[in-house]
C-alpha cells in the first residue's frame, strides 16, 4: 500500500522547504527587492495591512500580505519557555517572531493595530516587536493551537525572562486569536 499520509507530509516538508528558500534570497537581496510575496496556498492565519512594502494580496481599501502555516513556519520557528498570566504553569510557546514577520513584509511605523477573532483590538508598540522579540505562538508543547486554545495565533511575550514585561499593559498586548495587523 502507498502511505498517502506520508506523501502528504513529504509535500509540505518540500513547500516549506521552498517559501524557506524564497525567503533567504529575499533578505539576501535585501532593501533592493520590492517585489511580491509568494501568494498562500493554505488557509490565511494572518492578514498584514498598512505601511508594508511587500504584498501578495487585495484586501479592501488595499494590499495586503497574507501568511498560512506554512508560510509563517518558513520564517523560522523559535521557542520560549515562561509563564503567562492566561494559562497555568511553565509551558514551551513556538512560533515566529514579530519582529522576522514585520521584516518579511517590510513594515515601518509607530504602532501595529492588532485585531483577533473575538472582535479584541489592541495598539502595540512598533519597538516591542524588536526591543522584546514576542512570538507569534503557533504551538504549545509541541502541540497546535486552535482557535478553541487562543489560537491559530497567540502573541507571547518572554514574561519570565525580561522583568519589565511582568506588567499588565503587556497581557493587554498578548493578543491570542490573532487574525490580522495593521501597521500605522
Ligand atoms: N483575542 C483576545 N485577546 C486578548 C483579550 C481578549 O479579550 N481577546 N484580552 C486581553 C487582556 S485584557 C488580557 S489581561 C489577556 C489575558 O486575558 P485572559 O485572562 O482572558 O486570557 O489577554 C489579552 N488578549
Ligand atoms: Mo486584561
Amino acid at each position: 500500500m502507498i502511505d498517502l499520509r506520508g506523501l502528504g507530509n513529504a509535500a509540505a516538508f518540500v513547500r516549506v522547504g521552498a517559501v524557506a528558500l524564497f525567503f533567504a534570497l529575499m533578505m539576501w537581496t535585501g532593501e533592493a527587492w520590492a517585489g511580491e510575496l509568494p501568494a498562500p496556498q493554505g488557509k490565511v492565519l494572518l492578514s498584514i495591512t498598512g505601511n508594508i512594502a511587500h504584498t501578495n494580496a487585495d484586501v479592501s481599501g488595499g494590499r495586503a500580505a497574507q501568511f498560512d502555516r506554512a508560510q509563517l513556519e518558513a520564517l523560522g520557528m523559535h521557542t520560549l519557555e515562561t509563564t503567562n498570566p492566561s494559562i497555568e504553569g511553565v509551558h514551551a510557546f513556538s512560533g515566529v517572531r514579530l519582529s522576522d514577520v514585520l521584516d518579511a513584509v517590510g513594515a515601518s511605523g509607530k504602532v501595529l493595530v492588532a485585531r483577533a477573532l473575538d472582535g479584541y483590538s489592541v495598539n502595540i508598540p512598533f519597538d516591542d516587536a524588536y526591543d522584546f522579540t514576542p512570538l507569534l505562538v503557533m504551538k504549545i508543547d509541541g502541540v497546535v493551537i486552535r482557535v478553541r486554545t487562543k489560537g491559530p495565533l497567540w502573541i507571547v511575550y518572554p514574561v519570565d525572562q525580561v522583568e519589565a514585561l511582568k506588567n499588565e499593559i503587556y497581557s493587554t498586548r498578548s493578543v491570542w486569536q490573532l487574525k490580522s495587523l495593521d501597521v500605522k
